[in-house]
């Protein structure tokens, strides 16, 4: 019994499902395009002391200079090489940064883009951000090298070797997506090279991966290639930690290619997440929160251990991939802070929170023609992320995770870490409020009239600060103040003009 006990708890401790994360430490951040340098900043000066787990990084390796449209944010997902070399900075300062990170115990994953090389159609030439020479149309890379023996070109069905139909599983893996040369990953030499690259990331002391189009590669040819990864660095990881993997794989149930696939190897994006969330946050499709009572897996989602959760990511933020118009993000701040309230304090999945930039985002019939534009930069260089006096972001940053209240509710994740879903309450329409055990408490207002109303908290007796509405500090509390009785019952009352719908008490924000 004891030594079962001590497998599972390695089986569960060890695994690729497992983050690393510092313990009470339950949240990524995707600090999309950010430069290498300030992000080892951002570690040590926010992540640390707000109890982020981790950072999301954008490729770290060597990608396709576009200049038409000028370098947007996608050139970064057509390699070059595997030479860790881009707008966000070269080795030393990716060395730097993951160093940096892990002494204050923020983890870095890295978004491996390894399913293909650069568009089709791009032309010859050293047209990369490290001046590596290569030649799409013959299929040399020599900086890897990769040749036209190493691409799925002869593998591929359909005529014009893309990817032209998602009911053929076999087209989702073997032609290009988007005419990106397609790596046939049932070559050990190919499988050699990517964990080559996913290796030294690993050695350099990075605790995972976001696997890009995880969807167009057999799960088989996947695993392959995982089972050649190292264990994590044990300068920061206990010996025999693997790395974290959680699998792009847009799933939205409506296609041959399951999710369920891709659970062998790791966890995998929950796409459905953000779409239902979404949904029912605008009110759109006689949904409501009410029906919230039994979000995660009875809405048809995925184990909740299996699954890597979010609002919004870099493409649906901007009409990439799939989701659509139900997608929150920073545009609608208000709902916005609601769904990642909402996330944050639900104990479904393994959370990511979003960090954007901005865009000059225009509409022409229905898309936004400026969906390309890339990170704020002068002549093509990325610009550092400057801190306004109220810790907001400048210089076109938006940092949604230095939002007041979503910080708040990264740290309620935290404190609540563990406890079951409790005390759920609502009117029948969109006024909830749920409790995880008697550490802390949540309720929402996305009706037209205001809330007022006395709930069971599950929480002790005492004084407690709203995290949303403002911040606790020393025995003092900025926002409004929530008066838990000795049976654990609060009166709540939210106006539904208010700017931040929603009230949140936690453990410690006990005055
Ligand atoms: C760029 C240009 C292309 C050019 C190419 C090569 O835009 O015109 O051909 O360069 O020169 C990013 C950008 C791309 C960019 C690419 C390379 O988004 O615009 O192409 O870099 O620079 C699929 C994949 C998914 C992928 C997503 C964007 O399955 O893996 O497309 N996401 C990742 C990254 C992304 C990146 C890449 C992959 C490539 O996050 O940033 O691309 O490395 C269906 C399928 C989905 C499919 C979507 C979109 O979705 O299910 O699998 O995602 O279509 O094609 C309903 C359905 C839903 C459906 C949706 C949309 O909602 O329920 O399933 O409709 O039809």
């Amino acid at each position: 019994m004891k030594l079962f006990l001590l497998l599972s708890a390695v089986g569960f401790c060890w695994a690729q499902y497992t983050p690393h994360t510092k313990p009470g430490r339950t949240s990524l951040v995707h600090l999309f395009e950010w430069h290498w340098a300030d992000i080892a900043l951002e570690c040590e000066q926010y992540l640390a002391p707000n109890g982020f787990g981790g950072v999301q990084i954008s490729p770290p390796n060597e990608n396709v200079v576009i200049n038409n449209p000028s370098r947007p944010w996608w050139e970064r997902y057509q390699p070059v090489s595997y030479k860790l070399c881009t707008r966000s900075g070269n080795e030393d300062e990716f060395k730097d940064m993951v160093t940096r990170c892990n002494n204050v115990g923020v983890r870095i994953y890295v978004d491996a883009v390894i399913n293909h090389m650069s568009g089709s159609g791009v032309g010859a030439g050293t047209n990369s951000t490290c001046r590596s020479y290569f030649n799409p149309g013959s299929r040399d890379f020599p900086a890897v090298p990769y040749s036209g023996w190493d691409f799925n070109d002869g593998k591929c069905k359909t005529g014009t070797g893309e990817i032209e139909n998602y009911n053929d599983p076999y087209q989702v893996r073997d032609c290009r997506l988007v005419s990106l040369l397609d790596l046939a990953l049932e070559k050990d030499y190919v499988r050699s090279k990517i964990a080559e690259y996913l290796n030294h990331l690993i050695d350099t002391g990075v605790a995972g991966f976001r696997i890009d189009a995880s969807k167009h590669m057999w799960p088989g040819d996947m695993k392959a290639v995982l089972d050649k990864l190292h264990n994590l660095n044990t300068s920061w990881f206990p010996e025999g930690s693997k790395a974290f993997i959680y699998q792009e794989v847009i799933d939205l149930g409506g296609e041959p290619i399951k999710s369920s696939e891709y659970f062998g190897n790791g966890r995998v994006t929950e796409f459905k997440y953000g779409v239902k969330l979404g949904t029912v946050l605008r009110k759109w499709s006689g949904e409501k929160m009410a029906y919230l009572k039994n979000w995660g897996e009875g809405w048809g989602f995925m184990p909740s251990d299996k699954a890597l959760v979010f609002v919004d990511n870099h493409d649906n933020q901007r009409g990439h991939g799939a989701g659509g118009a139900s997608i929150l993000t920073f545009w609608d701040s208000r709902l916005y802070k609601m769904g990642v309230g909402f996330m944050l304090a639900h104990p479904y999945g393994f959370t990511r929170v979003m960090s954007s930039f901005h865009w000059p985002r225009h509409f022409e019939n229905g898309k936004d023609v400026n969906d390309w534009i890339g990170p704020p930069n002068d002549g093509g260089v990325i610009k550092r992320v400057t801190i306004n006096p109220d810790t907001t972001c400048g210089n076109g940053w938006v940092c949604e995770h230095r939002w007041r209240q979503i910080r708040n509710m990264v740290a309620f994740r935290n404190v609540v870490d563990g406890e079951a879903f409790t005390n759920w309450w609502d009117n029948g329409s969109n006024q909830v409020a749920f409790g995880r055990g008697n550490k802390g408490f949540i309720v929402f207002n996305n009706d037209d009239w205001p809330l007022s109303v006395t709930l069971q908290t599950g929480l002790p007796a005492g004084t407690y600060c709203d995290v949303i509405s403002g911040d606790k500090s020393g025995g003092n509390c900025a926002g409004i103040k929530i008066y838990v009785s000795s049976d654990s019952k609060a009166n709540f009352s939210i106006s539904n003009s208010a700017e931040d719908p929603f009230i949140a008490i936690h453990a410690e924000s006990k005055l």
